[in-house]
């Protein structure tokens, strides 16, 4: 394992690698994640980590963000060294608990790290995580390049030690899915040694009358760490004779920034900045005194602009339009704004290239994303939008996970989707107002995360709705990572939680589980619990057909694929209200790829002639 090499060595690693080898570096005790793009490969990282060096640390997938925040929070309350991990909706769950913490701050190093996601390339919103630095009372740092931010995960333990603060590591997609090369250090020969608790009440219990005093102790802390930033090593200035111009470049931006400088011919100063809250302000203000106007190159939202903005001074950036609101930056973008700015050309003609792009792309077969072959969400799927056509109208709230996919043709099963547990949540509240009757799904991992307290208010205040947790036994969406109900933990085996026992445990009266790969049962079960007054729960329990395959590959088992007969008088139904991608039109007949049927049977229980057989 690359992560796992020699001190001194330079291996080629992912972001999120790098920054597991980090944490590793910095003799980490406890690290606590739940799995979101672009995050999860720290986790996954540390997971087989935990399993190779048994005894080194404590690693685990916790059941939301909230609780990974705290599980780290605990080791950092004790003097030892917590990190958590989690993209950038991750840490809105886990504010409540940041807030707090930056009043009470860190004993051992803790370190959150937020990995964003421009673009929204696997997300449902474009969020500029620095804000939580101002908000929170956090400080925040990001990295260039990949070696920065390994060497940036271990001296974010360190600061957040000695200005006894908990540090927000930002990353987003670009640099957590990009590789480098990375030069490693050590790895501290250490076990995780268990500790005596000590007392702290006056900071550790966040009373009123404490929070005050905690509060502007906070402040200080932040005044000292902004005068050790303005003269952080992470923080440099790259010198240029020509000064019309300074671009001040934020963590990645800067690698961007400097590309462009270079295919530019200019010999502009530009200053690399890697605190992001926080701002040297003493620095930045030196900076720009130097310099006719600034541009300000950071991805997301003007965060730094707006600061600089505050200074007496010519500053470009987002707000004036010379660089884009939304979205990735690259280096086109880039020199693009600088060229704008200056009035010159740029190097090549980004918009032609563009446009030929564009060209190109419309001669590519689309390529729209469509469940697994043999997923049972699909089964599930065909089911409810069977029985919901039958009844004439319904409202499908859904959530986050592969199974969102049951937006598009043939199934149409999801109406509404924001974010983790709202299904349930927002089902509560379309009960009370619609005259139609309401089918919620939800995945089993995004149950166990948000789904249970809904839930508990659906039973505790009378609501009328059906919920069908599609339960395929991972967390399929984010990388088959385990969750409570599968009873495997990220170090090895720990205790299943059954979630038919969570849903009667509440007190929902109708709860059943149903194979989805048994159509007729899950609908004559659906037409049932459609009838039930109140909350009435569905488990749809198939294992993700990815790990079924694989498993049967593994135990030597051969999965028999299935084939259209002769019977088959083409009526298209398996086409066109199943979907199955390994089904396929040859000669205007369907057809079974062997390759890719996973042997669920589902086509062959729903074609009306009997046609498809093993
Ligand atoms: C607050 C938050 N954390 C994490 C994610 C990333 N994420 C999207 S869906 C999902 C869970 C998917 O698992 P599951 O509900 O079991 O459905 P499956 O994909 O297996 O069908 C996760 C972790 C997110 N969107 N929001």
């Amino acid at each position: 394992m690359d992560v796992l090499e020699e001190e001194g060595k330079t291996v080629f690693l992912l972001g999120n690698e790098a920054i597991a080898r980090g944490a590793l570096e910095a003799g980490i005790d406890v690290f606590a994640c739940y799995p979101g793009t672009p995050s999860s490969e720290i986790g996954d990282t540390l997971a087989k980590v935990c399993r190779l060096m048994p005894g080194f640390m404590h690693m685990e997938y916790s059941t939301n963000e909230k609780v990974a925040f705290e599980v780290a929070m605990g080791a950092s309350l004790a003097g030892k060294r917590g990190m958590c991990a989690m993209k950038h909706v991750g840490v809105n769950v886990a504010s409540d608990a940041l807030f707090s913490f930056a009043y009470i701050g860190a004993r051992g190093g803790f370190v959150l790290v937020s990995a964003d996601d421009p673009f929204m390339h696997s997300s449902q919103n474009e969020q500029d995580n620095r804000w939580y630095g101002i908000s929170a009372k956090i400080p925040v740092v990001e990295a260039c390049s990949v070696q920065e931010l390994k060497d940036l995960t271990v001296e974010s333990f360190e600061l957040s030690e000695k200005f006894s603060l908990p540090f927000m590591l930002r990353t987003y997609t670009r640099l957590s899915h990009a590789r480098g090369v990375v030069r490693l250090g050590r790895i501290p020969e250490k076990m995780l040694e268990k500790v005596e608790w000590r007392r702290n009440p006056k900071t550790d219990v966040v009373l009123p009358s404490h929070a005050r005093e905690l509060k502007k102790k906070l402040w200080k802390k932040l005044e000292r760490l902004e005068s050790f930033f303005s003269k952080w090593d992470r923080n440099w200035i790259v010198e240029g004779k020509d000064r019309r111009l300074g671009i001040i470049a934020c963590g990645l931006s800067y690698a961007y920034a400097r590309e462009a400088v270079e295919r530019l011919g200019l010999d502009v100063p530009i200053l690399k900045l890697s605190s992001m809250h926080p701002l040297p302000m003493k620095l930045v203000e030196d900076f720009v005194s130097e310099v006719d106007k600034v541009l300000v190159v950071e991805e997301v939202d003007p965060f730094v602009e707006l600061h600089v903005k505050t200074l007496d001074r010519e500053v470009y950036g987002k707000l004036s339009g010379h660089l884009p609101m939304d979205y990735e930056f690259n280096v086109a973008i880039v020199e693009k704004g600088i060229a704008k700015l200056l009035g010159i050309k740029t190097s090549v003609d980004y918009d032609k290239i563009e446009e030929r792009g564009k060209e190109l792309a419309k001669l590519a077969p689309p390529r729209p994303p469509v469940f697994c072959p043999g997923c049972p969400h699909s089964a599930t799927f065909y089911v409810i939008r069977k029985v919901v056509n039958e009844l004439g109208n319904a409202c499908l709230p859904s959530d986050i996970g592969c199974y969102t996919l049951g937006i598009n043709k043939p199934f149409e099963a999801v109406d509404i989707c924001v974010c983790m547990g709202a299904s349930v949540g927002v089902s509560n509240g379309l009960s009370r107002v619609l005259k139609d009757r309401i089918v919620a799904t939800i995945g089993d991992s995004t149950f166990l995360h948000a789904g249970i307290p809904p839930l508990i208010n659906a039973v505790y205040n009378g609501a009328n709705f059906v919920l069908v947790i599609l339960d395929n036994q991972t967390t399929g969406m984010t990388g088959h990572q385990p969750h409570p109900g599968t009873g495997i933990t990220g170090c090895g085996m720990g205790r299943a939680v059954k979630i038919e026992n969570i849903v009667r445990g509440v007190g929902v009266e109708f709860v059943e589980v149903v194979n989805p790969y048994n159509v007729s049962k899950l609908e004559e079960t659906l037409k049932r619990a459609l009838k039930h007054e109140g909350v009435a729960v569905i488990i749809a329990r198939q294992k993700c057909s990815i790990l079924r395959v694989r498993e049967a590959k593994r135990k030597g088992k051969k999965l028999k694929p299935f084939k259209v007969t002769d019977a088959c008088d083409g009526c298209m139904k398996c086409v066109r209200e199943f979907s199955c991608p390994a089904i396929f039109l040859e000669n205007g007949r369907p057809k079974i790829d062997p390759s890719l049927c996973t042997s669920c049977g589902v086509c062959a229980k729903i074609c009306p002639e009997n046609a498809i057989r093993v």
